[in-house]
Parts: structure tokens; C-alpha cells; sequence
């Protein structure tokens, strides 16, 4: 398939949302997000599918985002959601998205793989070593929304992720007490001992991104950083 033909979808766009830089505002790569055409949410779209239909789904929603990132050319790092579940499948899996990237010529360094706190992982050892294969191959790895669903402790220590997102929920939570102050402040040193790089989700105003910027959050991502933006497709620019 050419890239034209692999950057449209009959149900799907995608949105990318920049991810900055909390030192200087600089752009260090963006999350792609799934946008069904009808409408309706992606967390509903998604909890309306399962089995191999989901995992066909959002393998779809990744493919679709690396072939709009190369054609828009977006710069820096692509953050591509997957599920627990899709991780290791043969056919649909993060091998073909790897797969697919070289194909179309997508810096493997550049690519990063935000795993989805919407289901449990059965056997750690087994995703560790997909991941390890993987991370072989030049690609890294963020635990998405960490705090929320089952993206928990036991998450982040079993999987040591390059990255780890701390859901909106949390930021939230940051300078509220002195005692969740404290909780938090903890993790993100737990985080900085296992070397990942923290990344806030739900940056809404300056304040918010100043006082996370002075707590070792090197990247923010939120409304006032950036809204997620529709990417064209050819057949856009075509149309247009
Ligand atoms: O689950 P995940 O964190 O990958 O999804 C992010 C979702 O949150 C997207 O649908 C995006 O549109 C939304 N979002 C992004 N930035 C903000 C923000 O600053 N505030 C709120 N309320 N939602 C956001
Ligand atoms: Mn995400």
C-alpha cells in the first residue's frame, strides 16, 4: 500500500497533541489520537469492541497515525497508544507497527509506544521480554495515564518504561495537601531512581505547567501546551 492509500480510514482521523519541553517550551513530539468519523468518543467506540475486533481496531488507529505523521512530516518523537492485549500479537501487534515504520521510512527512535491503562497484564515476564525485543529495535516505551485503571505501582515497576504519564488525575491532586503533596512527590522519585522521564498529562494553565516544571516534570502535555489538531490526509489536501 502507498502511504496516500494508508493515510485515510473509512471510521477513523487522528489528532495529534503536541508534548513540550517544560524548560523552554519546545516542541518534543506528539501523542496521536484516535477520532471516530460518527462522532462519538473514542473511549465509547473502543468499549463497544472486543476480542479481535478491538485488537484489529486499535492497531488500525496506529497505523493510520504513523502514515499521517510521515505524510505531515511531524516532527520529533509519535506517541502511538496500545492496548496490554495488542502488545504481543503476531499479526496485529507492536512487530507490524515496527514493521510498517520501516517500511514507510519512520525513525524508530522517534517512536514511542504508550501502553493503555484499560486492561490488566496477565504475564508481566512475557511483556517485558516483547518489550525488551522491541526496545532492540530502537523503540521506547511510556505507561500511559499512570494512576488511573491498571496502570498502577505494580505496572510501572514490572515494566520500567522510558516514559511515564502521569494521568490528569494526579497532576490534579499535586499541591492540594501536604500529605498528597508528599504520596506524589514520593513516586516522582521512584520514578527518577528507575530513570524515566516524567511527562504531565492535563496541563490546563501556566500556573499549573510553572509549579509541575519546579517538581521534575521535563515534558507537559495539556490544553495550554497545545489542543490535539486534526491531521490531513491527502485526499484533504486534494479535496481542499
Ligand atoms: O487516555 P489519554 O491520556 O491517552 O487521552 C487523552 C485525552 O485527553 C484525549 O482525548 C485528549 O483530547 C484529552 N485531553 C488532552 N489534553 C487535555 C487537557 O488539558 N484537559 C482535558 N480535560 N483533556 C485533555
Ligand atoms: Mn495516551
Amino acid at each position: 500500500m502507498t502511504i496516500d492509500e494508508l493515510s485515510t480510514d473509512p471510521e477513523f482521523n487522528i489528532a495529534f497533541q503536541p508534548i513540550i519541553h517544560g524548560s523552554d517550551g519546545s516542541i518534543f513530539g506528539y501523542e496521536a489520537l484516535a477520532r471516530p468519523k460518527s462522532g462519538i468518543s473514542p473511549l465509547l467506540y473502543f468499549n463497544a469492541l472486543q476480542g479481535e475486533a478491538l485488537t484489529v481496531a486499535d492497531c488500525r488507529c496506529r497505523h493510520l497515525a504513523l502514515a499521517l505523521a510521515r505524510l505531515n512530516r511531524v516532527s520529533g518523537s509519535l506517541c502511538l497508544n496500545i492496548l496490554p492485549s495488542s502488545i504481543m500479537h503476531p499479526i496485529y501487534g507492536i512487530a507490524a507497527t515496527i514493521s510498517l515504520a520501516r517500511q514507510i521510512g519512520f525513525c524508530l527512535e522517534h517512536l514511542i509506544f504508550e501502553i493503555t491503562e484499560h486492561e490488566p497484564i496477565g504475564d508481566y515476564q512475557r511483556v517485558r521480554a516483547c518489550l525488551d525485543a522491541s526496545r532492540n529495535e530502537g523503540v521506547r516505551f511510556a505507561l500511559d495515564d499512570f494512576g488511573a485503571g491498571f496502570n498502577g505501582l505494580s505496572t510501572l515497576m514490572e515494566l520500567r518504561p522510558e516514559f511515564v504519564k502521569f494521568d490528569s488525575s494526579l497532576v490534579g491532586k499535586i499541591g492540594q495537601d501536604v500529605e498528597q503533596t508528599c504520596f506524589i512527590t514520593s513516586i516522582i522519585g521512584g520514578c527518577r531512581a528507575f530513570g524515566s522521564r516524567l511527562i504531565a498529562e492535563g496541563v490546563e494553565t501556566g500556573e499549573i505547567f510553572a509549579d509541575l516544571r519546579s517538581r521534575e516534570f521535563d515534558l507537559m502535555q495539556g490544553y495550554y501546551c497545545g489542543k490535539p489538531t486534526l491531521a490531513p490526509s491527502r485526499a484533504d489536501c486534494t479535496a481542499a
